[in-house]
């Protein structure tokens, strides 16, 4: 339910998967070192999933609600998608789960590099503050994600660049520097 690969530089259609040539995929734990959390969930059973409801609690996520991408339910879709797919961060995680549909979540590597991470059905994935993402829908044009937050939420975007926030500094610190 949730796979990564390197993207290509092509400007076509951003709905279309963009592998490399050869394909380049990453892992799950690569994903991990750049902070990027995923899960696999029961999504045909979210209200009773003990799975979810461990993460929400040891994680603290008290704020849900759902978001759901198409045009006769997400106002101002057309803007939306647009602004989505702009590269930004955020200075808190940013917390979805793919109960329906798939959509693919951009994140920046630790060079710079565009790595894309397909969310389907039963996907969970936590985009740690600071980190430089975006998303897209795929060609299915359809996503229902849960969105998670800790206490009030803050959907705020800040378009890059941003860098001087300390939300982005402390994310270099913690995911970035350390590495290299
Ligand atoms: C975001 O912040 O980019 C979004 O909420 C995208 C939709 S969630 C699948
Ligand atoms: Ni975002």
């Amino acid at each position: 339910v949730i796979q990564a690969w390197y993207m290509d530089d092509s400007n076509e259609d951003q709905r279309l998967p963009h592998h490399r040539e050869p394909k380049e995929f990453v892992s799950l734990d690569k994903l991990a070192e750049l902070g990027v959390l995923s899960w696999r969930l029961d999504a045909d059973n979210y209200e009773t999933d003990e799975g979810l409801k461990k993460i929400r609690e040891a994680r603290g996520y008290s704020y849900m609600d759902f978001c759901d991408i198409c045009p006769e339910k997400l106002p101002n879709y057309e803007e939306k998608i647009k602004s989505f797919f702009e590269e930004h961060l955020h200075t808190d995680e940013e917390i979805r789960y793919c109960v329906a549909g798939s959509g693919y979540f951009d994140v920046r590597d630790a060079k710079d590099g565009w790595i894309r991470v397909w969310v389907k059905k039963g996907g969970m994935i936590v985009l740690p503050a600071g980190i430089y993402h975006r998303f897209t829908l795929d060609t299915d044009n359809y996503i229902k994600a849960m969105r998670l937050f800790v206490g009030d939420p803050i959907w705020t975007p800040f378009n890059r660049p941003h860098d001087h926030l300390p939300a982005r500094k402390e994310y270099l610190e913690a995911f970035v520097e350390k590495g290299d």
